[in-house]
């Protein structure tokens, strides 16, 4: 097996750092680090600078931000990070503790950055390192991690790793990526061949042509992202976001998804984000999110398929609410919940979904606000932003954030965004719901601030899920806190019934503001709930 060039282990620059000198030269057999590309430079040893947030920031809300739609800062029509970071009022006020950003490297598609060409580099149109390191350092100011999106599976084919890998098959790199001499038969992922032809060879792309797949079996490429993700942890990052973890090592025609071996790279990659204060890490594995929620695997992933239920459940779909009751009942704590995200696999945007409807917006929210652990809230969805009209695919849902009423601009530039504005982007922005006592930006905050008031809605066990017709109800309990939390998702009013409660119950009610008639006797709990309404409910136990 030919693998790439690598310096002396980690082991000796470690060493090398212990005795406080530079972690100079190489070992016997090695070339000076200056032969090497510069992509390979340097390895990195781990220099924790610490973590000035809570570890509690890992229990609250997080918001999925998309960089290039958010805040323009210099006109160019392209958001940046200059421009996100003057938007972090905004953040705070609305409480989120934690913000995941789409690839902030340089990339060969110049869009949703996925397709990376420089690992520890930001992309030149989202600014500088500086800008960068003052993104953390005013993110951290409000409380607020920042994590980055990590691309391990498969690079830009501009990669200069890949530009030497496929210029010939005797290349010291050769092995970084997966190759065949001859075309591969009876291949198909997502509906297409994955090996593509080159004058060199057939590469592996699972994605795309222009995204070949790295050889994570090569242990070389694996310490060389290790390396990159000590690089952005020692800089004060708080953590990853990592794509498409479901892909990382094929094996076959027939085994080329969620082989075992991905879980033995994600936890190798667990331990050392673990090693660093504070830090958080979560997977985007689509096909089995349970799995990889694990210990043994990332230890946390979105809970996909859960968002299906969620939109069908808050228009009063029996079948649907049902499984929203039992969802979290048996899930690893490392789930965790969203609405919608920046794929269209995953459905449109919310407000798409539910027609713009401000009643099921509402109860959407709540739900899995309340419900879940971790919620990703994709940006603009807390103002019931829609996807761009004109536009089809992904790029409809990645469209410049509403900030203002203006109908060219929408607060997000001064000159003409890179992307057709939201369609309802004169109607549902921010500085329009700011004003708004009613509004549904005005809702999220209270939500998120009741979430954030009661720990037994962040982290705490999730009991006595019930689901009857159009109705909901579950528990969550920390210590001596008991949170009741009922939904009445169908057209008219109901009567909801709950029991499993501590005796001699003295609930103090939470949402909504006007007083509830309830009854309660020897542990149950009945109240009637308006259509379309929930209420949220709390109980200290064990009060003498
Ligand atoms: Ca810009
Ligand atoms: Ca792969």
């Amino acid at each position: 097996m030919k693998y790439g060039i690598r310096r002396p282990t980690v082991l000796l620059a470690l060493a090398a750092l212990a005795m406080q000198l530079p972690a100079c030269g190489s070992g016997s057999g090695s070339p000076p680090a200056t032969e090497l590309p510069e992509f390979e430079q340097a390895e990195v040893a781990r220099v924790d600078p610490g973590s000035a947030l809570p570890t509690s920031w890992r229990d609250g809300i997080f918001m999925e931000i998309f960089v290039r739609a958010y805040q323009d800062s210099d006109g160019d029509g392209i958001g940046d990070l200059k421009g996100l970071t003057s938007r972090l009022d905004y953040l705070e006020r609305l409480g989120v503790t934690g913000i995941w950003l789409m690839p902030i490297h340089p990339s060969q598609d110049g869009d949703h950055g996925y397709a990376v060409k420089d690992y520890r580099a930001i992309a030149p149109e989202y600014g500088s390192m500086d800008d960068f390191r003052n993104l953390l350092d005013q993110a951290h100011r409000r409380g607020i991690g920042v994590i980055v999106d990590y691309v391990i599976n498969h690079s830009a084919a501009e990669h200069p790793a890949f530009v030497q890998s496929s210029s010939d098959n005797a290349n010291a790199y050769r092995d970084w990526y997966v190759w065949s001499d001859r075309a591969p038969n009876s291949w198909t992922i997502y509906g297409s061949n994955p090996w593509h032809w080159s004058p060199t060879g057939y590469y592996f792309g699972g994605f795309w042509n222009q995204m070949p797949d790295f050889n994570l079996k090569n242990p070389h490429v694996l310490a060389w992202h290790q390396d990159n993700l000590r690089h952005w942890l020692n800089l004060g990052v708080d953590g990853f976001r990592f794509d498409a973890v479901g892909n990382l090592v094929e094996n076959s025609a027939q085994a080329w998804e969620n082989q075992d071996e991905n879980h033995v790279i994600l936890k190798s990659i667990q331990d050392l984000v673990a090693r660093y204060q504070s830090r958080f890490m979560v997977c985007e594995a689509p096909s089995q999110p349970v799995r990889y929620a694990q210990p043994d695997s990332c230890g946390s992933a979105f809970a996909f398929g859960y968002q299906y239920d969620l939109a069908a459940a808050v228009r009063g779909q029996a079948s649907a609410i049902s499984r929203l009751a039992s969802f979290w009942q048996d899930a690893p704590s490392g789930l965790t919940g969203f609405a919608s995200n920046h794929d269209g696999f995953a459905g449109q945007r919310l407000a798409d979904q539910l027609n713009a409807d401000p009643r099921l917006l509402r109860l959407a929210a709540a739900s899995y606000l309340l419900q879940s652990r971790r919620p990703f809230i994709y940006y603009g969805e807390e103002i019931g932003m829609q996807g761009a009209s004109g536009l089809v695919g992904d790029p409809r849902l990645r469209t410049p954030m509403s900030w203002s009423p203006d109908r060219i601009h929408a607060g997000f530039s001064s000159s003409r965004p890179f992307r057709s504005l939201a369609a309802n982007s004169v109607s549902a922005n921010v500085e329009l719901e700011e004003a708004d006592p009613g509004s549904l930006l005005n809702f999220y905050r209270s939500v998120i601030a009741i979430r954030r008031s009661l720990p037994a809605l962040q982290t705490g066990r999730y009991l006595n899920p019930r689901a009857s017709g159009s109705t909901l109800s579950f528990q969550r309990e920390l210590d001596r806190q008991r949170v009741v939390v009922l939904f009445n998702y169908g057209g008219s009013e109901a009567l909801l019934e709950v029991d499993g409660l501590p005796p001699e119950t003295v609930l103090q009610q939470h949402w909504p503001a006007h007083a509830l008639h309830t009854s309660t006797s020897s542990g149950s709990l009945a109240l009637r709930l308006d259509a379309q309404s929930f209420a949220v409910l709390s109980v200290t136990i064990g009060t003498e």
